[in-house]
Parts: C-alpha cells; sequence; structure tokens
C-alpha cells in the first residue's frame, strides 16, 4: 500500500492512499457550493451518537457543537449509555415533538429506527446519519468517515503484517447490529479468503462499545484460543479496552491488536510496545462535516441529491455522493513514528 503525505487540519498527516478508494465524491469540483436557496430559519440541531461517554463521539459531538453554533444554529447532545437501537429510537421521538430542525445520528441498527426516522422527517426533522448509516430510505444523508472497502482493507492489511501474514485471528467488535462495524466486518472476511490463505478468523466477539466488556470478551479471546496471533477491534471502544487488558497480561507483544483506535487512547499502548500500528480518520472532522451539511439542508442550500455541493469551512467543499453519501476522506495510520503528532 502506498503512502503518501497531506496536511490535515494543521498537521503534517500520514495518510493512506487506498486501492479502492475512488473518492469522485469527496470534495467538490469548485463550483458554487449550493443552490443559493440559503434562508434566515434558526436551525436547532440534537446529536444523537450511539452512546454517550464514548470518547470518539465526544469528539466529533464537540467539533459538531462547534460549527452549529458558528453558523448561528443552537446544538444540543441526547443519547442512551448503552449503544442499542432501542434507546436511541425514544430519543429521535422526542427530538421529533420538539420539531428539532435536523437530527445527526449514528445509527446501532440498519432497520430498528427506521419508525422513529420516518416520523421524524414526517414532522420535517431532517435526518443526517453519521459514522453508522441506516437503510438509506430512512435519512437524507449519510456522513461517512471513509471508503467502508478501504476501512476493511487497511485492518486485514496491518494485521497480516504484524503477524507474518499467517496464524489464527479474531474480531472484537462493538455492538452485533452496528451498521459500520458489520460492513467492516464483511470485508475483512472477503479480503482474508481471497488474499491470506494462511490467515484463519476463528471469532468474532461483541463488546458492545462497553470497556467493561470489550476487557472481558478480551479475556476470553485469549483463554479460548491459545494460539491466537491477532486481534482486529474495529471499535474505539474495543481496541482501547483490549490494550488495557493486554498490556498487563503475559499475551502482551505476543498476540498482534489493531484495527480502529483514537491516538489519545491508544498512545501509552504503542509506547510500551502493546500496539503496533492502527487506523483512524479525525472524529472531530466527522462530526464538523455532519453539521455543516446539516445545516445547509435545514437552511434549503441542498436538497441531499447526488450532485449537490455545499461548503464546509476549512474542510473545504463536498459532493453528495450515490445513494446520499458524503465521503471524508481517507484515514490515517499510527504508529511509534507519527501518534506524538496526532491529538484529536
Ligand atoms: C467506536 C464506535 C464508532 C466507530 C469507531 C471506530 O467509537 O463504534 O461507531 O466508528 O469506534
Amino acid at each position: 500500500m502506498r503512502i503518501h503525505s497531506k496536511k490535515v487540519a494543521g498537521l503534517a498527516a500520514v495518510t493512506l492512499a487506498f486501492a479502492l478508494a475512488a473518492t469522485g465524491c469527496g470534495k467538490g469540483s469548485g463550483d458554487s457550493g449550493g443552490t443559493g436557496a440559503s434562508s434566515s430559519k434558526k436551525v436547532s440541531i440534537t446529536f444523537i451518537p450511539k452512546n454517550l461517554g464514548n470518547p470518539y463521539f465526544d469528539i466529533s459531538d464537540a467539533a459538531g457543537k462547534k460549527v452549529v453554533e458558528s453558523l448561528g444554529g443552537t446544538y444540543s447532545q441526547v443519547g442512551p449509555q448503552e449503544a442499542s437501537p432501542d434507546a436511541q429510537a425514544q430519543y429521535i421521538d422526542t427530538e421529533a415533538q420538539k420539531h428539532t430542525s435536523a437530527i445527526v445520528i449514528s445509527s446501532n441498527d440498519p432497520e430498528a429506527l427506521g419508525d422513529s426516522l420516518t416520523k421524524a422527517r414526517d414532522a420535517g426533522t431532517k435526518v443526517v446519519t453519521f459514522d453508522s448509516d441506516t437503510n438509506p430510505k430512512y435519512r437524507d444523508l449519510f456522513i461517512n468517515q471513509a471508503d467502508a472497502a478501504g476501512i476493511g482493507k487497511v485492518e486485514v492489511d496491518m494485521v497480516a503484517d504484524q503477524i507474518g501474514d499467517a496464524g489464527e485471528v479474531a474480531i472484537l467488535s462493538a455492538s452485533a447490529n452496528a451498521t459500520n462495524q458489520n460492513a467492516w466486518i464483511e470485508i475483512m472476511k472477503k479480503e482474508l479468503a481471497a488474499s491470506h490463505p494462511n490467515i484463519k478468523l476463528v471469532e468474532t466477539a461483541y463488546g458492545d462499545d462497553d470497556p467493561q466488556k470489550s476487557a472481558d470478551k478480551t479475556a476470553a479471546l485469549l483463554q479460548k484460543h491459545p494460539n491466537l496471533k491477532g486481534i482486529i477491534s474495529p471499535t474505539t471502544v474495543g481496541i482501547a479496552a483490549a490494550a488495557k487488558y493486554l498490556s498487563t497480561s503475559d499475551k502482551k507483544g505476543k498476540v498482534a491488536l489493531t484495527g480502529l483506535g483514537d491516538p489519545n487512547e491508544l498512545r501509552a499502548y504503542v509506547k510500551d510496545g502493546t500496539v503496533t500500528e492502527f487506523a483512524l480518520w479525525n472524529p472531530g472532522d466527522l462530526g464538523a462535516l455532519a453539521a455543516y451539511a446539516a445545516t445547509a439542508l435545514v437552511k434549503g442550500d441542498i436538497k441531499g441529491d447526488e450532485g449537490d455541493t455545499f461548503k464546509a469551512g476549512k474542510l473545504g467543499q463536498f459532493t453528495v455522493g450515490k445513494d446520499g453519501v458524503v465521503l471524508l476522506g481517507d484515514p490515517f495510520k499510527f504508529n511509534k513514528a507519527n501518534i506524538d503528532q496526532f491529538k484529536f
């Protein structure tokens, strides 16, 4: 995989050039940046993360708040303690009753929130998914952090590099119905089967984006699979809990741990040798982009149709792609050499 440099948010960042990153729908082509229909309507935007207390959403939603308020809107954040769809539905219903202008949500299930989201849209609330999508028929836009094929492939590439392309691996995921993790896991399975015949996926476990449950699942994986060579955790909560557990276990340095992590949370484990390399995008940029997109929808600058363009401050101009998807860009890879440069 080719790696190239790029300036992101003031940092000289190493980014991944994915073979599959056909990101034609990323930054816009430099045209007007909207339909010009901008209204002076008071904009209220509520962010609904998968769960509260998840550091990833603390970063994304704080950046979203900054953008909403800088554009003159009102921001709030509500959400469940547990990453479950049932718990999210009641928050959507309340926002619909309050006629909130837009909901920005990371969905815990592709289908289960359909009724609530449809009711909200019928009541005039715009629905933007970010991070984890629903079925596209339930929302206006999906703000996608990075191309799913690229995210799946980079995780497999990293584990293969770290275990000499052979041996048993397991996946420690978030919740069992999470749209984003499930899409990435599907791709990982295909990628393993197609390009890594000597790596065997022995189990996929679910820690529900709960630190304690994720640590318990890590312990169980290590115990059940004594020959395990690597764990891929495509969730910031899972990988942080697994790193914490591994760092004091006799498997430290023997079982590779990679996946998607927040550099702030993993810095110490990279330095102490528990983790070699992992990846992520900037959650703050994702939240900010979602806030710009939601505001543009509410103001009527865009409708959410393919080809619509809007401006997202310092992130630049974006174009809505097929199925109402807006793509942020490529993720970064973090390791000992660059981790000190990143603080999302
Ligand atoms: C967790 C959540 C989120 C995911 C990141 C990588 O914080 O599951 O949805 O995008 O990890």
